[in-house]
């Protein structure tokens, strides 16, 4: 049988977010259904807070919603690579479950991909028309800088490429086969999908900072990750 190919797959991780899980479905749904494409949301979890459980409450009650585990021991990048192994969208976008990203990006998103021809689009909080609001001021910093390493050293045209919230046609992802098991496989994607060739634009985004939960990107554990696996792929030994 022909695995019929969707347009669109979210896939949503959640670790400990038993605050928000409903509230992320409910505001992800109301918002598609209103739209005319064919989606599918797959979230990949982790927690051990009660999320799971809330998760397969809801299991019955949106369509073309999938609930997964995520693989042990737990990670970003593991719960986004057992998400891209699932998905049938033709336009895979991974959308944090803490509800920072803005589903009118989403649509952006896909326009440049079905409409202006690109593989990639990509976001940023740090070009006119972007903003990052109650963004903890030393992830800012961070942020700022590793991201404008990555632009001066590689000449990537996109000035947030460490930020996760991107759209890529699903044949990109089959290609790149991401192997980071934590935050820093949306650089390893980005960047080896650029150095594969594949076309990207980046456009202004809208983030905003969660109103309940806490974050898990822990930076002093994440910055020497994030490094290595930049020179990795700077040195090309990837
Ligand atoms: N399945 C799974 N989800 C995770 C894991 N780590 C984080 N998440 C989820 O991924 C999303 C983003 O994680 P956050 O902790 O907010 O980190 P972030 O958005 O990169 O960082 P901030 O900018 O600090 O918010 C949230 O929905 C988390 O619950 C994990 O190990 N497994
Ligand atoms: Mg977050």
């Amino acid at each position: 049988m022909v695995d019929l190919l969707k347009d669109l797959t979210l896939i949503i991780p959640f670790k400990n977010e038993n605050e928000y899980v409903k509230t992320v479905l409910k505001t992800v749904y109301d918002y598609l259904n209103k739209k005319n494409i064919d989606f599918e949301v797959i979230a990949v979890d982790d927690s051990t807070d009660g999320t799971w459980e809330i998760l397969q409450s809801l299991k019955g009650k949106y369509k073309n919603f999938r609930a997964v585990q995520g693989w042990k021991p737990p990670g970003y990048g593991k719960a986004l690579r057992k998400g891209f192994q699932l998905a049938k969208g033709r336009i895979v976008v991974p959308f944090n479950g803490d509800l920072c990203d803005s589903l009118d990006d989403v649509m952006k998103y896909m326009k440049i991909i079905d409409k202006e021809g690109y593989d990639m689009a990509f976001g940023s909080r740090y070009i006119k028309g972007g903003y990052a609001k109650n963004y903890p001021k030393i992830k800012k910093v961070f942020s700022l800088f590793a991201n404008y390493a990555i632009l001066i050293l590689l000449g990537v045209r996109c000035n947030d490429i460490t930020q996760s919230f991107k759209a890529f046609k699903r044949t990109v992802l089959q290609d790149v086969k991401p192997k980071s098991n934590g935050y820093e496989i949306s650089m390893e994607i980005a960047l080896k999908a650029i150095k594969k060739g594949y076309k990207y634009k980046t456009i202004p985004i809208s983030w905003i900072g969660r109103k309940s939960g806490v974050s898990k990107m822990k930076l002093r554990k994440n910055i020497p990750i994030y490094f290595r696996t930049f020179m990795r792929i700077l040195l090309k030994m990837e």
